[in-house]
């Protein structure tokens, strides 16, 4: 049943190259959540909606080469408005706090800084598509791309790559640098959290950059 007396939820979005751990600490976070008394729903980009999920398929299709940056942009936009508007959005309506893996910062650093895409289209789209709903909180996971790059290889095992998976590990350091960037620029929004520790101890860094910038909100939701 909807509970209109709750506060909004709170929006936090992981963010980070290949293999950083985004998802695993996504769900850790989460379990953490819920020992503090606090429900969250875990969704991911591109995707999370049934719509996003069907432009995800777009974008990620192994037997279709990558779209340019522009076309890229506006399809993660393009489902990221579904996602904001099906689920997210109704969530923290709710009281429910939201986890996603991955949003914004993944066009302003794949399609933008990367695909060299004019900063001012982000941008705007940013203003059409999300305003003021984006995440109250971002934790960047940032880890040589390297180290990021094997983990992911040694989970795919002989699974097919996308035309991401693809780009050479020059594209992810530049990736790790144009991340890292961001966060110099909005500190008050993005912690970068180090991943290279083993996910238990990531987690307990996630944790403490959560409860001491969130602390109040804790209170109030435990
Ligand atoms: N993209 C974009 O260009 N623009 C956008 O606006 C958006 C996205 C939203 C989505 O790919 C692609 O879309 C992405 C960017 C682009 N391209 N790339 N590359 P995806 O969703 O399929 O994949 P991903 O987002 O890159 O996530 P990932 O590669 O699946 O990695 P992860 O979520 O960061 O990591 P993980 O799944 O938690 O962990 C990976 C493996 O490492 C796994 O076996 C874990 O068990 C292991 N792991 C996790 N943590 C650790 C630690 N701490 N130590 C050791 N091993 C670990």
């Amino acid at each position: 049943m909807t509970d209109r007396t709750a506060p909004r939820g709170i929006f936090i979005s992981f963010e980070g190259g290949e293999g950083t751990g985004k998802s695993t600490q996504a769900k850790l976070l989460r379990e953490r959540l819920a020992g503090a008394g606090v429900s969250a729903l875990v969704t991911r980009e591109p995707g999370g909606s049934s719509g996003a999920e069907r432009i995800r398929a777009l974008l990620l299709d192994p037997d279709h080469p990558r779209f340019g940056a522009r076309a890229e942009a506006l399809l993660f936009y393009a489902a990221r408005a579904d996602h904001l508007e099906t689920l997210i959005g109704p969530a923290l309506e709710t009281g429910r706090w939201v986890i996603c893996d991955r949003f914004s910062d993944s066009t302003r650093a794949y399609q933008g800084a990367l695909g060299r895409l004019e900063s001012a289209v982000v941008e705007n789209l940013e203003a059409l598509v999300v305003g003021e709903n984006g995440p109250d909180l971002t934790i960047l996971l940032d880890l040589p791309a390297e180290i990021g790059l094997a983990r992911a290889a040694a989970r795919r095992g002989d699974a097919g790559v996308d035309g991401f998976e693809r780009e050479a590990p020059a594209f992810h350091e530049a990736l790790r640098r144009a991340y890292l960037d961001l966060a110099a620029a909005d500190p008050g929004r993005i912690a970068v959290v180090d991943a290279s520790g083993d996910p238990d101890a990531v987690a307990n860094a996630v944790w403490a950059v959560v409860t001491a910038r969130l602390a109040s909100r804790l209170a109030v939701s435990a």
